[in-house]
């Protein structure tokens, strides 16, 4: 037993010593090739990847291939999402292709592209269904296809249990401090179970490996993980939530919070946009479930599986150089809008939703207009809501009370040729965003609680001629990364009001010092390190679980 335990515990410290020795050598690879050419250096990682090591790699779409080819091997990329990439609508009698506005599909869209991965999705527009193949497959983007969209299809009821119940009138608000109530109906949870095993059994159909690497998107499949791993043990399953998690108090009301918990419990790598996320995490399943929680290692040990607990903040894929100039943007848009040319231009962009706190930014102006009186006439506000579940009834009273609001702002401060705020309550194709992060003067992001929030983002990385004031709200996650916002309280007017004079008088070398820093980080933390950092943590750990495997059996 002994000799049986020094062959392998030996073989275990010299696999280990390897490894490290092979991270400081691609460490050292990458440092030297950054100077000589772009290609990626082999990377792996034993442990996290120290900052100063991070800041070596430089995150592409060409690492982010190498890393699933050299360190996850056999694992076919799938993603799961209830948001599809692409909708086929069809618009009087015309089939019409849209991006949805989402933070997800935003970020996730490159990275699928990128690894020419499976995007499973539920197939919701008007004309998905004729444009698919026999298996529901269809390659995408539709103009130079690069990945396979795997649509599938849910029946109305389905859809109002799972999507508009259980998962907006009931996770949404649960997750999210915006003093909204949860609602939370039996046979909404009946729904969400039901979608969650549909899902799983599109996965195995789709998988094309015993191990593909399973990206779960977000809090409407909590229960999926699980599912997925009782029929492919050996899958890397690895969870991003893409909203705040509550505290467990706050959690606890939730009627089925264990089964939630050990939904999410069957993933390798459970990510969260900020560490508090994951801090709160691991406190409701110490709160609620039988399970070993290393703090340190930020682990749960739980029916025989491990899950990582990380933050991983997600980001963009910066936008190509050389679009036409920001001038060109602002010209078009000023004439677009009829503005004139000595306007100030202040933009909001985000799906119509409580949680993004448009109703406060309007109560801001508001006070802003009542402080400073000099700026009515040299201001508008151009306010983009995107509809977006707007068969709720919360998202219907708010739509409805944000027509309100700016209607009796442009009464009150309005005058002939003059509208202060411009409410464009409709969805935007890419481009016209781009153009209008470019041509405005400051961009406000005040949302009550917010994961991370890519507006903020989007904004810095088109602002490449350095001019423009981000306000940002304490409260999403990016202010963590971005503290050259002017940061705020979106619930204190008189202090949004500040930043709004702030930002409007702030000088041009300023916004250039600020906007530079906060270009730096978006640029280096992109998208792709984003996948990346949890492709590699999810290597890491495989690693890991075969080392115990081969240290546990002989033992026991
Ligand atoms: C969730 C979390 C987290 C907006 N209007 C249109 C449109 N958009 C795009 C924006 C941006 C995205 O939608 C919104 O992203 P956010 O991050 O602000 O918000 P959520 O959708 O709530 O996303 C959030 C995100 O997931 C990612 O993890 O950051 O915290 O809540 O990309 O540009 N896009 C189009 N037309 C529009 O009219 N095409």
């Amino acid at each position: 037993m002994t000799a049986l335990w020094f062959i392998v515990f030996g073989s275990f410290v010299l696999s280990a010593l390897a490894l490290t020795l092979t991270v400081r050598k691609s460490i050292r690879g990458a440092r030297q090739r950054e100077t000589m050419s772009a290609a990626p250096a082999p990377l792996r990682e034993t442990q996290r990847l120290t900052a100063a090591e991070d800041a070596l790699v430089q995150w592409s779409p060409e690492m982010l291939r190498h890393i699933l080819e050299t360190e996850l091997p056999d694992g076919d990329l799938i993603v799961v999402s209830n948001r599809e990439p692409y909708v086929h609508e069809r618009v009087r009698g015309r089939i019409q292709l849209q991006v949805p506005a989402s933070g997800l599909v935003s970020a996730l869209e490159p990275i699928t592209r990128t690894c020419a991965g499976t995007w499973i999705a539920h197939g919701s527009g008007s004309a998905d269904m004729d444009m698919v193949d026999a298996n529901d497959r269809i390659a995408v983007p539709p103009s130079s296809p690069a990945y396979t969209l795997r649509r599938v299809w849910l029946t109305e009821e389905e859809y109002k249990g799972y999507y508009s119940g259980f998962a907006n009138e009931g996770l949404w608000p649960l997750c999210h401090i915006a003093f909204t109530r949860p609602i939370f109906r039996a046979a909404d949870w009946e729904c969400y179970q039901a979608v969650n095993r549909k899902f799983a059994e599109v996965v195995l159909q789709e998988a094309k490996t015993e191990r593909p690497v399973i990206l779960v998107q977000d809090y409407h499949f909590a229960l999926l993980p699980r599912l997925i791993r009782e029929k492919l043990p050996e899958a890397v399953i690895i969870t991003f939530w893409h909203i705040p998690w509550p505290n467990a108090e706050i959690f606890g009301v939730c009627p089925w919070r264990e089964e939630i918990l050990d939904g999410l419990l069957g993933s390798s790598i459970l990510g969260f946009h900020i560490q508090l996320h994951c801090n709160n995490f691991l406190d409701s399943v110490d709160r609620f479930l039988e399970s070993r929680i290393d703090r340190e290692d930020s682990s749960v040990s739980y029916g025989g599986n491990a899950t990582m607990v990380h933050p991983y903040p997600i980001s963009i894929e910066w936008p190509e150089e050389r679009r036409p100039s920001a001038r060109g943007a602002r010209e078009r848009v000023f004439q677009k809008f009829g503005l004139p040319a000595d306007m100030k231009l202040a933009l909001g962009v985000e799906r119509l939703d409580y949680t993004k706190g448009i109703l406060d930014r309007f109560r801001a102006l508001d006070e802003f207009f009542q402080q400073h009186s000099d700026w009515i006439g040299r201001v508008v506000f151009l306010q983009v809501a995107a509809p977006s579940r707007s068969t709720l009834p919360s998202y219907d009273r708010l739509h409805k009370e944000c027509i309100r609001l700016v209607a009796e702002i442009n009464e009150r401060y309005g005058r002939d040729g003059y509208q202060p705020v411009i409410l464009l309550d409709e969805h935007h194709d890419q481009s016209q965003l781009f153009d209008l992060y470019r041509a405005a003067d400051l961009c406000v992001v005040s949302s009550l609680h917010d994961g991370m929030n890519l507006v903020a983002k989007e904004f810095v990385a088109a602002r490449d001629d350095e001019r423009g004031v981000l306000i940002l709200s304490q409260f999403a996650g990016a202010s963590r990364e971005l503290p050259e916002a002017l940061i705020v309280n979106p619930y204190d007017a008189d202090q949004c009001a500040s930043a709004l004079q702030l930002a409007l008088t702030m000088p041009a070398e300023d916004q250039r010092v600020r906007m530079r820093l906060m270009r730096n980080i978006v640029r280096e933390f992109n998208v792709y390190r984003w996948a990346g950092r949890m492709l590699l943590d999810a290597a890491s750990t495989r690693q890991r679980n075969r080392f115990r495997d081969r240290t546990e059996s002989p033992i026991a």
